[in-house]
């Protein structure tokens, strides 16, 4: 099994997390608003423009399953059980530092975990409609934004202005370019970046809390990697290329995403909510900013959306620019829409895209490393 070569100063998922703690405790102490937030689908720019501080609570690790599971069902998803866990039990200092709660009704499971949630903190809950074609559906969702607008500005007793939210709009579009170009650098082949690199590292950065800097260091990381291509990589073989596809992956790296490379492959992109999706596709800044944020939070090509072209669309763009050689799907355990998608995918991956593709449902927890490092490793030598 080969090891990945990582950067001397870099930080594991969970290392960021526990730095980010204390870099949010002294932000707190400074008089720091915060609001804690769980999905793609969460418009940003209007907490950045109430002056808060958005703050992932989209939870990891095991140890999070047991105090959600005293009210939870046991067959749920494990990023739900983990974030309510993480929360009931006062072990995510996030949820413990958030004024209130920015949510979405995304999944039923999300929507109804929402409600528990409600009772210990401030929680909007912004509805979403189930569709994004349905006639009224942007209309509908625009309302949406302009009652968390109400709420914010009700909640913290401020003024959200026009101006603050074209500020935030155009400063979010510039950290989704950066995060866009640090990704786009798995499209070169052979990749100088490992994929676990790639996702820890813009996983991690939802924790670096100072925007500009943030941007500052992707914009390094990204030349270096470049420099390194050229200096390095160019003209050598390059290891079966994989793009990783379904729900988001931050609870499973190094289960998968690590395995994956450790067991001869590269993982050179990430299609979906820890890839460039989203990034793809800026906030418009030339329209009422309202409109422009329901527009593009309506985009968002989540499995939760009935029905769900776009995500196809994204894969197949992804598997060209990418020069993908295999897809592999990550389902977590008893998550129903990405699970009944893919059929779908895979019928596309493999018959209008023409190359393998490997479904995998898990958890959390250990005890089926064994099994998934076997189906990683019969896929990957099938690749060649
Ligand atoms: S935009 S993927 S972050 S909803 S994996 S909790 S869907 S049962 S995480 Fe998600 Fe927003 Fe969509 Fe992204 Fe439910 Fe599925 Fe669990 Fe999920």
């Amino acid at each position: 099994m080969s090891q990945i070569k990582l950067p001397e100063d870099f930080v594991t998922y969970p290392e960021a997390r526990k730095k980010a703690f204390m870099a949010l405790k002294a932000l707190k102490e400074s008089g720091r608003r915060v609001v804690g937030t769980y999905c793609t689908y969460t418009p940003q720019e209007l907490v950045d423009a109430a002056d808060a501080t958005p703050v992932s609570l989209c939870a990891i690790g095991e140890e999070n399953i047991p105090p959600a599971e005293k009210v939870l069902p046991k067959n749920l998803c494990p990023l739900i059980k983990a974030s309510f866990g993480g929360a009931v039990s006062d072990r995510c200092p996030f949820y413990y530092f958030s004024d209130m709660v920015l949510a979405e009704t995304t999944c039923d499971g999300k929507k109804k975990m929402y409600e528990y949630l409600g009772k210990m903190k401030h929680t909007h809950v912004m509805q979403l409609p189930p569709g994004r074609t349905g006639e009224g559906a942007l209309a509908f969702w625009k309302l949406e934004m302009e009652a968390l607008r109400r709420d914010l500005e009700n909640f913290y007793g401020i003024t959200i202005t026009d101006e603050k939210l074209r500020q935030a709009i155009k400063l979010r579009n510039r950290e989704r370019k950066a995060i866009l170009n640090y990704y786009e650098v798995g499209t070169l082949k052979p990749s100088p970046i490992s994929g676990y690199e790639l996702n820890t590292i813009i996983t991690s950065n939802e924790y670096a809390f100072d925007i500009e800097k943030k941007i500052a260091f992707l914009e390094k990381r990204t030349a270096e990697l470049i420099e390194k291509y050229h200096a390095e990589c160019e003209g050598k073989p390059s290891r079966p290329r994989i793009l990783i596809s379904g729900c988001p992956t931050h609870g499973v790296i190094d289960k998968v995403i690590k395995r994956i490379e450790e067991l001869g492959a590269d993982v050179v992109g990430f299609e979906n909510c820890c890839g460039p999706r989203e990034k793809k596709d800026p906030v418009d800044e030339t329209k009422d900013p309202i409109t422009a944020l329901a527009e593009k939070y309506l985009r968002v090509n989540c499995s939760v959306m009935s029905p769900n072209p776009g995500r196809l669309e994204a894969l197949g763009e992804q598997i060209d620019d990418y020069k993908v050689d295999g897809v592999i799907e990550v389902v977590l355990m008893a998550c129903h829409t990405y699970a009944i998608e893919s059929s779908a995918v895979k019928e596309y991956v493999t018959k209008e895209k023409g190359i393998p593709f490997l479904s995998i449902t898990t958890d959390y927890s250990t005890t089926d490393q064994g099994q998934i490092d076997t189906r990683l490793g019969a896929f990957i030598e099938l690749l060649g």
